[in-house]
């Protein structure tokens, strides 16, 4: 049996891949990492513990009624990046504005994160997977002052890294600095993350689309012409039709087609007019990823990465996936 290979062990081995690189990033992706354990083992235990699951009695600037687990989760983000030293602020879906931290010893740090603590959370209560994503940039205001507005709002090229965590059958932590995708499984009984996917790339043709179809009648009708013209017919030399998987948790819906091939669709709708999903730490991150496993990520017209985006919880249409099925679908986008 080959020897594992941690986390730890892989991005000090990667830590040549950043020129002038002095261990921040690594830190940083360290300290994600620990985290991540962290939030696990909440999730793990989130149907014996009365104080987890369920709603926390609150809702967030998006509107949405928050969990517990997304106030445990987005806490212990926030701490081990104030302990790290690496950031020096964060932005965050459960929190209505972005957070410089204040601390002398946080504004030395050289990085903002930002991240969906815990995304699909609507899903604790039925034991369905659920998923972190993180954003990682260099700040943009100087070292040793507070982080500003526009530390946040970078083009998705301007990543240094992302990645998400998907606590699922197993919990996996997936990431790219740059330099290709590598996936990591948290083997539990060494309180670990283990190389389990290195070198992702993601089949440039598919044969699933995730998309809810309850909203096909309420968005552009190209989708709907995508769907019910390619995505549901026999094709030539095919022996059926395209299979839907929608699991209603973005993490999960887009690890599978990472690894089977497949295309995610949330387009805008009349009720969603500028879509759903948030720019900064939602779409940015896996488009990332994605590009970097060889696929597209678009809002029906532009790449997602190209965007400059204008506010902190910006929504965008959002189409990502195999590069083949991706072309298809824009094909159908007026
Ligand atoms: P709908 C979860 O709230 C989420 O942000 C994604 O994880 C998921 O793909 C989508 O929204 C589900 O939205 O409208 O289909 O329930």
């Amino acid at each position: 049996m080959s020897k594992l290979t941690t986390l730890h062990e892989f991005i000090m081995d990667r830590q040549s891949d950043f020129p002038f690189a002095s261990g921040e990033l690594s830190r940083l992706l360290s300290d994600i990492a620990i985290a991540s354990k962290v939030v696990s083992k909440d999730v793990r235990r989130a149907g014996l513990m009365e104080d987890i699951l369920g709603a926390h009695g609150s809702t967030n600037i998006q509107g949405e009624e928050q969990q517990n687990l997304d106030v445990i989760a987005d806490k212990a983000f926030i701490n081990i990046f104030k302990a790290g030293g690496e950031v020096c602020g964060i932005a965050s879906e459960e929190n209505d504005d972005f957070m410089p931290f204040t601390s002398e010893f946080s504004k030395k740090g050289k990085y903002v994160v930002l991240f969906d603590p815990l995304d699909g959370s609507s899903n604790i209560d039925v034991n369905v997977s659920i998923g972190t994503i993180f954003s990682i940039y260099r700040r943009k205001s100087e070292v040793g002052t507070e982080a500003t507005m526009e530390d946040m709002l970078q083009a998705g090229d301007d990543q240094v890294a992302a990645g998400y965590v998907l606590y699922g059958s197993s919990t996996m932590l997936v990431y790219t600095t740059g330099k290709g995708v590598n996936g990591f499984t948290l083997d539990p009984s060494i309180g670990e993350f283990c190389l389990s996917h290195p070198d992702m790339k993601m089949p440039e043709n598919g044969r699933i689309y995730a998309m809810n179809e309850g909203n096909i009648n309420i968005c552009e009708s190209g989708i709907k012409e995508y769907i019910e013209t390619y995505c549901q017919q026999t094709l030539p030399g095919a022996s059926r039709p395209y299979s839907g998987r929608y699991i209603g948790s973005l993490v999960a819906d887009f690890h599978r087609n990472l690894i089977k091939g497949g295309i995610y669709i949330y387009p805008d709708t009349t009720t969603d007019p500028e879509g759903k999903l948030r720019l900064l730490y939602e779409c940015n991150p896996l488009a990332f990823i994605a590009e970097q496993a060889g696929g597209l990520a678009t809002n029906g017209r532009e790449r997602i990465l190209s965007i400059k985006p204008e506010r902190l919880h910006q929504r965008v249409s959002y189409f990502v996936g195999s590069k083949t099925m991706m072309e298809q679908a824009m094909s159908f986008m007026k």
